[in-house]
């Protein structure tokens, strides 16, 4: 496994400005990081460097810069849907083109998978909800295909209830996932699966077992913790994930991709001063698990 992090841990403000691509790519280096995941996320809400003119060459660009430090970028995260409002559930022509922007720039990169969030096309009813996913996610492939990329989706969580269940949300269940995925794979060779510790904790899943069901599937990760109640994005160790388990089941299953920190909230309300030696640290926690696993 080889150690990697989201480019988010270095990247937004707490006063609201950002850390350009370059940089937080230069910032991670310094801390001892050799592989990123270009997180893609806000480009469908902010102006970013995917959302500007000359994306295309801002991507060649960086690809430069990245060979230049020795550096490469496994993993990315393509923009997703929120489902905060009813508008949600409908496709956004404007997100999809900075989707397929990810896309095609993740594959200048040279990323192995981009990590994609499943569509909720109703609030409720799973068959549906498996049938839109069905059909959304073969144009994507297709174009990832072209650009020698994997399609990598993400198991989700249901957001707690106020009777303490968690709320419906498609693919908060592996098996829902491992029947999309494999459904998927039937016509495409480039579609996995992106395993979230996170969410898997806000679930209250058995992670080794977990893992064991996914096997081969596993294509990315995304390494974090929390308390089991909210996505906090926490370094390991700092909630209540049997990293035991985690470590044990991909060791077990044979990944051999990137363990890839998701941890952005670790560093985001930090005074930057503090953000070198945070990230060296992150660096240790990183080096401290996958000597773990052996
Ligand atoms: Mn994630």
């Amino acid at each position: 496994m080889k150690l990697s992090t989201t480019t988010a841990m270095y990247r937004y403000r707490r006063d609201g400005s950002y850390i350009t691509l370059s940089d937080s790519a230069k910032g991670l280096y310094e801390a001892g990081y050799r592989d990123i995941d270009v997180n893609f996320c806000k480009a469908d809400c902010e102006p970013l460097e995917l959302t500007e003119d000359g994306w295309e060459d801002w991507a060649r660009r960086y690809k430069e810069e990245l060979d230049s430090l020795g550096m490469t970028a496994d993993q990315s995260h393509a923009p997703f849907y929120r489902y905060r409002k009813a508008e949600d559930y409908r496709i956004s022509e404007y997100r999809e083109e900075m989707i397929r922007r990810s896309i095609v720039a993740s594959g200048i990169l040279g990323t192995k998978a981009i990590t994609f969030h499943s569509i909720m096309a109703d609030p409720k009813d799973a068959a549906l909800n498996a049938r839109a996913n069905l059909e959304y996610f073969k144009p994507h492939l297709e174009l990832a295909a072209k650009c020698g990329v994997s399609v990598a989706i993400e198991n989700m969580f249901g957001k707690r209830l106020p009777d303490g269940r968690r709320g419906y949300r498609y693919h908060a269940s592996l098996e829902e996932l491992i029947e999309l995925t494999d459904r998927l794979k039937q016509d495409f060779d480039n579609v996995g699966i992106c395993w979230d510790t996170g969410h898997a904790n806000e679930m209250g899943e058995d992670q080794g077992t977990c893992l064991r069901r996914i096997g081969k599937r596993l294509i990315a990760t995304h390494i974090n913790d929390n308390y089991g109640e909210k996505d906090d994005h926490l370094l390991p160790w700092l909630g209540t994930v049997d990293w035991e388990a985690v470590m044990n089941g991909l060791r077990e299953i044979g990944y051999q991709g990137s363990f890839s920190f998701e941890t952005h909230k670790f560093t985001a309300g930090m005074p930057d001063a503090l953000l070198p030696e945070a990230l060296r640290y992150t660096v240790s926690v990183g080096n401290a698990l996958l000597g773990a696993a052996g």
